[in-house]
């Protein structure tokens, strides 16, 4: 008896000491919208065994894909209270609840790819993921999300194409804004709704980049899309605030770095399927047309921005601040 018990307490002794005194092991659950065969899940799961590796075990992340713990402003809004600790996010659902976060939402603030990254990587990226901790979803790594374009039942080739249209955007005032700048009729819905509306007419088009176009099937119901390229949006691994806070340091620093490693795995990802999938929609018989002059596009959104920074003013630095990044 008094054997077996204190083989009991050595056993509780030894698991205790992989943990420090205060530190009880953390199960964290992580929301992705995408499925299988997306960049951003395959990054997920890699960040979920980087994760695993880097705290021995101390904190564990399991990864819902699909869209299965909530529509994204619904995830967000878990994550901001703790009731999820994780997600992949894409900055435009944040803008309506971190003002400054807003910034990469005005249509073509930034020039290219390269260039968004380099905006987030300087002050401005400082600032936004500040106020982004403060609202409780804290980044730990930024990821890649490509341009977004137009795809409907025509070529959209100038903004008057674009007139009449109901498009389907993410939930933002600035993208119904958008496309209201255009004469278009906008309409914010849910990512999981728009294959369904498109199909039935509901919607007459939407936006986004190769990958998502592919991914749940919006190529099956539209012929054409239009490289307008109005909206680069990045994305992050994102925590909530407080529960990475009472990390320790040293766990902190580990699963940040696991943040760190799976975003570049993404990028990596990302160069390869968004191009894969621009070639397997076309494949599928979709008609993908360039824009030569987008200049009547950015001219269109003049308006967009005046109302904005008339509204916001205080965003004016941090506009002023992406614009004048090379
Ligand atoms: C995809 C984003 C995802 C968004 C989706 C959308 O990765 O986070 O929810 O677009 O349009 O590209 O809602």
């Amino acid at each position: 008896m008094f054997k077996k018990l204190s083989l009991a307490t050595a056993g509780v002794l030894a698991s205790l000491s992989l943990l420090s005194p205060l530190q009880a092991a953390e199960n964290w659950r992580a929301w992705n919208i995408h499925n299988d065969g997306h960049p951003n899940t395959a990054a997920m799961d890699r960040f979920s065994e980087l994760v695993d590796k880097a705290t021995n075990g101390e904190v564990t992340v399991e990864v819902f894909h699909g869209g299965v713990l909530g529509s994204q402003p619904d995830a967000l809004e878990q994550v901001r209270l703790g009731a999820i600790e994780l997600g992949n996010f894409n900055l435009g659902p944040i803008g309506p609840m971190v003002k400054e976060a807003n910034l990469v939402s005005l249509p073509f603030i930034f020039k290219s790819v390269p260039h968004m990254f380099r905006v987030l990587e300087g002050e401005a990226g400082e600032t936004i993921a500040a106020a982004m901790a403060d609202a409780g979803v804290q980044p730990l790594a930024w990821v890649d999300a490509g341009a977004r374009s137009f795809y409907a039942q025509k070529a959209i080739e100038t903004p008057a194409d674009v007139a009449g249209l109901k498009i389907r955007v993410m939930n933002n005032d600035l993208y119904t804004s958008m496309i209201a700048a255009m004469g278009g009729n906008p309409s914010p819905m849910a990512f999981a709704e728009v294959q369904q509306a498109l199909k039935t007419g509901v919607v007459d088009g939407a936006e986004n980049n190769f990958p998502s176009f592919k991914n749940v099937g919006h190529y099956e119901v539209t012929t054409h899309y239009s490289l307008s390229e109005h909206l680069i949006i990045p994305e992050c691994i994102c925590v909530n605030t407080a529960k990475f806070a009472a990390l320790s340091p040293e766990l902190q620093e580990a699963v940040r770095g696991a943040a760190q490693e799976a975003a570049l795995y993404q990028r990596e990802l990302w160069a390869v399927q968004s191009e894969q999938a621009r070639k397997d929609v076309e494949a599928a018989g979709i008609k993908v047309n360039e824009i030569a002059d987008k200049g009547p596009f950015q001219e269109a959104m003049a308006k967009v921005y005046d109302d904005y920074l008339a509204a916001n003013p205080d965003m004016a630095a941090l506009v002023e601040m992406a614009q004048s990044t090379e």
